[in-house]
């Protein structure tokens, strides 16, 4: 199993500020945390963090026919971006849609996603726990 990990906007900058929503770890710590699941559970990873929505869509068109899964966490394009949304349903890769915080109970404006159309599912509000059960979601997924 080959997965790739897409990060969007401001994410490089976690532990930085906002600790209360986002936890005081940083994006290093994040990708430690996921790559040693991966090597414990024998699943090739790779990691993206952009800030820019087409290199977004270049990681996501990256994964055609290269790899078995796409966990994303799309930062604040979640709540706008189409080609986002375009990109997943193109490239057809099975995709989970995570966020650290609680979207839900945060502003209006962060409860609308339009990638999550395309997503086989989402996590939010599990701090960076929810990576790691995105990856587990894969797993049950690609396994059926
Ligand atoms: O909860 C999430 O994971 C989000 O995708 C994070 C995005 C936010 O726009 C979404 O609504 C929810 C923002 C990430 C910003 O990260 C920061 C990190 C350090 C300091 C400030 C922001």
């Amino acid at each position: 199993m080959k997965i790739l990990v897409i990060n969007g906007p401001n994410l490089n900058l976690l532990g930085i500020r906002e600790p209360s929503i986002y936890g005081s770890a940083t994006y290093a710590d994040l990708c430690a945390r996921i790559k040693e699941k991966c090597d414990a559970e024998g699943i090739a990873v790779s990691f993206v963090q952009s800030n820019h929505e087409g290199e977004l869509v270049d990681a996501i068109q990256s994964t055609y026919g290269a790899c078995d899964g796409i966990v994303i966490n799309p930062g604040a394009y979640t709540h706008t971006s189409i080609a986002l949304l375009d990109a997943v349903k193109a490239v057809g890769t099975p995709t989970v849609e995570v966020h650290i915080s609680d979207l839900a109970a945060r502003e209006a404006f962060r409860q609308i996603s339009y990638v999550r159309a395309a997503c086989i599912g989402t996590i939010a509000g599990r701090g960076f726990d929810g990576y790691l059960d995105a990856i587990d979601l894969l797993k049950l997924h690609l396994q059926k």
